[in-house]
């Protein structure tokens, strides 16, 4: 184990929830509720306030209504979150070549690599100099830990939170971890917490004083040494940077070229078939489908189609697959097919996602899956919670609620005051999908950009007309 603390971990605070609240002005320092709005919706995050009231990731919708009956309850906004997320990875890329993403909102770097910080102290000042970044570039905070090993600087950062920094000194690890719960530790939920306090152990100290040989008698061989290292806070992982698979893919080789069509069709279902479950199986999701095609004279195509959001659905490879195929002249023969799925992102992260916008059919726009939705969708237009708007006179709002043929929007932007409530008709001509505004106002390499954005929404008035 190395002896500096130049292990950096960061993680975002109340993420999804502060990125809306930085978007909304009336909903700083506010009770906001982001998740499915379904009937069998679940919680992706609360916001600090909202957690006042026990509300939390991974909570039936339902169970937080009841807890929380006045907080704020909105779908997730997905691109913002990704946009944002790439921000903070770029800022820490800037850092070190060794960054290994956990997730949309946490990371781990090595800020040994590349020489960012070597001690305690230029380890210190480097995470003192990150948030403040992620900050001015992001609007939000995060909270950083700094430690000797990932184990210990995640549990940092975690001690950090919300908008602090921790830096736990090398030597001191056993001290920090001792009096704390086993529930700390990695690995360790409420079924091994609760099967180690049956044997009397509740804190870190506990298990080391129980000693490796009790630890395995009790939780077995598997994870009985590996929780006592860790209660040694011994833990020698290294930074990884990036993921292994950049893409899952799958493809066959045919001893005989295929001529048929309809044959070619059905090896292209099959193979996308076997991609997803090796997905699946990674735990992973993508939102690029890739097909490749070499045909008789070893002329090889790719074409890919790239989704709103990332899928793991068998129905949904298959169908873009197909439709990748059909603009593909099989003519000559096929003497090669594949299928792969690239742009992955984190499975555990995203299905919750998923989740959240599949099953929320009033609220919910953001299926993550459905290209083709987009083409027939105007007959009954939904405008789901949170999401942006423009209406042509009073400019920029997000929807704050609809139903009943009525949608509420509150206009206001991310630079403006609290704004104004307003109801309309939901199928109001002057009231229009919007795409989400920046954080931070435009510095002036992003001024043309957001330029272009508000252009192409054309009564778009900005701030001007969203205050009071
Ligand atoms: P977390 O970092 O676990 O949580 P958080 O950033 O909301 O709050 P904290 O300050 O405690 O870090 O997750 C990051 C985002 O991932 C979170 O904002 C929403 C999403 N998420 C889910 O969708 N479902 C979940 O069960 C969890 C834990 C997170
Ligand atoms: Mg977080
Ligand atoms: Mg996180």
């Amino acid at each position: 184990m190395r002896t500096a603390p130049t292990i950096l971990h960061l993680d975002m605070d109340a993420f999804y929830a502060s990125v809306e609240q930085a978007s909304k002005p009336s909903l700083r320092g506010k009770a906001v509720i982001v998740g499915g709005l379904g009937p069998r919706g679940v919680v992706a995050t609360a916001s600090y306030e909202a957690r006042v009231f026990g509300v939390h990731s991974a909570m039936p919708m339902a169970q937080a209504r009841r807890l929380a009956p006045n907080a704020a309850y909105l779908v997730p906004r997905f691109e913002v979150y990704r946009a944002i997320s790439e921000q903070v990875m770029g800022l820490l890329r800037a850092l070190s070549p060794l960054v290994e993403p956990l997730s949309l909102d946490e990371a781990f770097v090595d800020l040994e690599a590349e020489g960012a910080a070597w001690d305690a102290e230029s380890a210190r000042l480097t995470g003192t100099k990150l948030r403040s970044d992620i900050r001015a570039v992001t609007g939000l905070t995060g909270s950083v830990g700094l430690a000797a090993s990932k184990m210990l600087a995640k549990i940092a950062s975690e001690e950090a939170k919300p908008d602090g920094l921790l830096l736990i000194e090398p030597g001191t690890e056993r001290a920090l971890l001792g009096p704390k719960s086993v529930r700390i530790l990695p690995g360790v939920g409420p079924a091994t917490g609760d099967h180690l306090r049956r044997a009397g152990i509740t804190t870190v100290e506990e298990i080391v004083e129980a000693g490796e040989d009790e630890l395995v008698r009790l939780v077995g061989k598997a994870h009985g040494h590996g929780l006592y290292a860790m209660a040694l806070a011994h833990d020698d992982r290294s930074v990884v940077a990036e993921r292994d698979t950049k893409s899952v893919s799958v493809e066959d080789t045919y001893d005989v070229d295929i001529h048929d069509r309809v044959r070619v069709r059905t090896e292209v279902q099959r193979l996308a078939d076997r991609c997803v479950r090796r997905l699946r199986g990674a735990r992973l999701s993508g939102r690029t489908i890739v097909l490749k095609v070499r045909r008789y004279d070893f002329s090889t195509l790719t074409r890919s189609e790239t989704l709103r959001g990332p899928t793991d659905d068998p129905a949904v490879v298959r169908e873009t697959a197909a439709r990748l195929l059909e603009a593909v002249d099989t003519t000559g023969g096929v003497r090669l097919l594949g299928v792969g799925v690239s742009g992955l992102a984190d499975y555990t992260q995203e299905d919750l996602f998923a989740q959240a916008a599949g099953e929320t059919h009033l609220d919910d726009e953001d299926t993550l899956e459905e290209p083709a939705r987009e083409a027939a969708a105007p007959a009954e237009r939904r405008w789901p919670a949170g999401h942006d708007v423009c209406h042509t006179e009073f400019g920029h709002g997000w929807v704050q609620g609809s139903g009943l043929g009525r949608v509420t929007v509150r206009f206001e932007t991310p630079d403006s005051a609290p704004g104004r409530v307003r109801t309309f008709r939901t199928d109001d001509p002057a009231l229009q999908p919007a795409d989400p505004l920046p954080l931070i106002p435009a510095g002036p390499e992003q001024s043309e950009v957001t330029a272009v954005g508000r252009k192409a929404s054309p009564g778009s008035q900005g701030t001007v007309a969203a205050k009071e």
